[in-house]
């Protein structure tokens, strides 16, 4: 369903943009490369009715998409914020069409929105799950694996995690590292809900590689190929067993429905960040909730602020497969949050204060930051 009940507008006064550094508890190592550090961008709207917070999800490198933070920090500053300062008074449902017409910068502006969000909510007390059409209390948690050292450290890390109680386990893929990394968790642990994610490494060339992980009955293949390669997903969906899961492709509403109609997902992962907000996210939701497509909530190494939001997204009722909503220890030994995720049974809740429902913990929000700007109408 659309928003029922949309938010009040806020009287904006500037923003506040921090680049922090997070250290992870561990290295995360995809098939485009590894962290040892988060670098985000924490987003404050200064309103007349208070302030709100909002993340944007970009990583430092143009790797896993073409935003990165240099470039979401110089667009916001130069373009996005100008645009709403502009403007005056905004509703969260106003942000996305003040920005459309500044091409792409999904990220950017989906943390902009989010920081809006979070202030008018706030302002009318109301909490976000609920305005976005949650309806649970809490949330199935699974988790993301980076690609490890080799099969066997993988068995372990896999098993410390099944250990916490993560309901589902997604392992991170590449050429020379599926085959053997996904039948070595399958053997050790038996019938888990178990997915790969590829980030866009192969070619349809490798079509009979990826077949011969039908054989592991995994709940889906995320982006085995590039992001623009809708065409060829739906081929390879036609060759494949294993469900095809679209993450990067998925870059907006439209996408989300081209997709649908070539057959090339038939499973959607929803990230706010990359569809340009959580409103566009909703409606990518509802969508897939139309068409009979499952869909999960993703997730780009949240601070406790985007972690807050992605919780209520994934508690809407098409989130039918458990997302990687981890608890914010699977990243972080320290959060900037005073409420950060935890895990309870194999779940996080779903916030249920005014806004994003969590509190920024000003004295570790400081100690992470490394650039800060502030403007102002
Ligand atoms: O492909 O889902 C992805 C992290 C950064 C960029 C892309 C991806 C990821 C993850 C981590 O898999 C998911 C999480 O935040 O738990
Ligand atoms: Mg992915």
């Amino acid at each position: 369903m659309p928003i029922a009940h949309p938010a009040a507008s806020v009287r904006l006064e500037g923003f506040e943009l921090r680049v922090l550094h997070l250290p992870l508890v561990s290295p995360f190592t995809t098939s485009f490369g590894t962290e040892t550090v988060r670098e985000v961008i924490v987003v404050r709207a200064l309103t007349a009715d208070g302030d709100g917070w909002g993340e944007i999800v970009t990583q430092d490198a143009p790797l896993y998409s073409s935003e990165y933070t240099q470039g979401a920090w110089d667009v916001a500053i130069r373009w996005l914020i100008p645009a709403l300062l502009e403007r005056g008074t905004a509703a969260p449902e106003d942000v996305a069409g003040v920005l459309a017409p500044f091409v792409g910068h999904r990220m950017a502006k989906a943390g902009l929105e989010l920081a809006i969000l979070d202030a008018a909510l706030r302002a009318a007390g109301r909490p976000l799950g609920q305005y976005l059409g949650a309806v649970r209390d809490r949330v199935p948690s699974g988790v993301s694996v980076g690609i490890q050292h080799d099969p066997a450290a993988l068995v372990e890390v896999v098993r410390s995690y099944l250990d916490e109680g993560y309901v589902r386990i997604k392992i991170k893929i590449k050429p020379g590292r599926d085959i053997g990394d996904t039948a070595a968790v399958r053997d050790e642990f038996g019938a888990i809900p178990l997915q790969v994610d590829a980030n866009s490494a192969y070619t349809l060339s490798d079509i009979d590689t990826l077949a011969e992980l039908d054989r592991f009955d995994l709940l889906l293949i995320e982006q085995p190929l590039q992001e623009d390669d809708i065409v060829d997903h739906a081929t390879l969906a036609r060759h494949l067993r294993t469900p095809v899961c679209l993450d990067e492709s998925i870059v907006s509403l439209k996408a989300a429905t081209d997709a649908l109609a070539l057959g090339a997902a038939s499973v959607v992962n929803i990230k706010a960040g990359r569809v340009g907000g959580y409103l566009e996210a909703v409606r990518v939701h509802d969508l897939c909730r139309d068409a009979g497509i499952p869909v999960w909530c993703g997730g780009m190494l949240e601070t406790g602020i985007g972690r807050a939001a992605n919780a209520a997204l994934a508690a809407l009722p098409g989130f039918t497969l458990p997302g990687d909503v981890s608890a914010s220890s699977r990243f972080y030994h320290r959060d900037i949050v005073t409420e950060p995720a935890v895990l309870d049974d194999g779940h996080v809740r779903v916030p249920t204060g005014p806004g994003l429902g969590v509190t920024i913990d000003p004295v570790a929000l400081e100690a992470f930051t490394v650039a800060r700007e502030i403007v102002r109408r």
